[in-house]
């Protein structure tokens, strides 16, 4: 038995330029790892890291270096390779009658001895998953435990030049149905943004992202948000700063909810119970793999806190994966599972076409979704084999 991998760089032009408080992409760089069987099936999974260390401190090149040199050799005595352990058929802890891919659990505590690198980490947890789930003819939807068809989905709004060009774009995602909207916020682009947003659509599901960008001594500003009903305001803090949230959260009423500073279910459960947060955004790149999404999601059932599926402008290869997650019972909030046309002219795979503001669940086997062989090459910057 043997499974190679196949990391394929891409670069894939934005629709329009996406401008956050760490900075401005105009291109998705974007790596798809592909786990093939020795039968020839082909298991997908997509990192979300950005080229450079703006969201986190995982970056692309980074990760494809890490999961060449560390992650993928890490795996081999679970891939029955390497190491001798080939020989001993019955050690072969994980593997199972209906195929050669090792076991989801086994392969994130193999990852587990590495520290860091939960992106790189989940895409190679999931390229293998894709491949375990397909020799069960199992849906990943259905694997996870999804109850729902279809999920509620929400936009993220960049940043942009003016607040006629923010209006003209919300107007946009209007029109087209999302569920909600999201703005990036920065200090000196909040309040009017807002009030500009609320003007025109009085009912709309609003929320904010500030990624990070204030500080504890902002929580009199962030406290001016309160007026325009918004569902949460995500991150307005530095990663490391629980105190600061829950400080925050003593001076503003709209609910903070934290998407970087979540990085596993313990650290899920210590904002939890400490009060920096009432409601969670879950990224299977940011927590490590679906498993470990899946993981935090139970928790936030058990203590009643909702949670919502983020967005990293994920390919439709990351994108299906996400929207099996979203798929959960606990996830009551729109995502930022946009349709693929909110970030690309043409996307990897077939497109995810919004629905009146819902994307379907897919439902084949794995993530149900596999890349188109020409775009996939159209969009390829660079391939790179890596054998077990
Ligand atoms: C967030 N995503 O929730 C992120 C951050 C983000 C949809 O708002 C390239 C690749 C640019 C990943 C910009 C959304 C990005 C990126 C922002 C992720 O915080
Ligand atoms: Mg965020």
């Amino acid at each position: 038995m043997s499974i190679s991998f196949v990391i394929h760089s891409l670069e894939i032009p934005l629709v329009r330029p996406f401008r956050t408080s760490f900075g401005s992409q105009s291109v998705r760089d974007v790596v798809l790892v592909e786990a093939i069987s020795d039968s020839g099936v082909s298991g997908w999974g997509e990192c979300v890291t950005m080229a450079w260390p703006g969201y986190s401190a995982e970056y692309t090149r980074g990760a494809v270096n890490v999961m060449r040199d560390f992650l993928i050799p890490t795996l081999s005595p679970l891939l029955g390779v390497g190491g001798g352990s080939s020989s001993k058929g019955s050690s072969l802890k994980g593997s199972s009658a209906e195929g050669s891919t090792p076991a989801p659990d086994s392969v994130r505590a193999a990852l587990a001895v590495m520290q860091g690198n939960p992106m790189a980490k989940s895409a190679i947890e999931t390229a293998l998953l894709d491949l375990w789930l397909k020799e069960r003819n199992l849906s990943l939807g259905d694997f996870l435990g999804a109850t729902r068809d279809r999920v509620d989905c929400g936009v993220s709004v960049g940043i942009p030049n003016s607040i006629a060009d923010l209006i003209a774009e919300v107007g946009q995602y209007v029109e087209q149905g999302y569920r909600r909207i999201k703005l990036k916020v920065e200090p000196g682009w909040d309040l009017d943004a807002l009030r500009a947003v609320r003007g025109e659509w009085p009912e709309i599901p609003l929320q904010v992202d500030a990624n990070q960008a204030y500080r504890r001594s902002d929580a009199d500003h962030l406290a001016k948000f309160d007026e325009f009903d918004l569902l949460l305001i995500e991150q307005p803090l530095p990663e490391d700063d629980l105190l600061g949230h829950k400080l925050i959260s003593s001076v503003v009423e709209t609910p903070i909810c934290l998407d970087e500073s979540i990085l596993s279910v313990d650290s899920a459960e210590s904002a939890i119970e400490f009060g920096a947060t009432t409601i969670i955004n879950i990224k299977p790149g940011r927590v490590g793999g679906f498993l470990n999404a899946r993981d935090i999601h139970d928790l936030c059932v058990e203590k009643n806190i909702p949670v919502w599926c983020g967005g990293m402008l994920e390919t439709g290869v990351g994108r299906a994966a996400n929207i099996a997650l979203a798929a959960l019972p606990g996830f009551i909030l729109p995502g930022d599972t946009s349709a693929s046309n909110r970030y690309y002219k043409e996307d990897v795979t077939e497109p995810f076409v919004l629905d009146h503001g819902q994307l379907s669940v897919p439902n084949g086997p794995g993530i149900g979704v596999e890349p188109i062989a020409v775009n996939l090459s159209g969009m390829s910057i660079a391939t790179e084999h890596v054998e077990v």
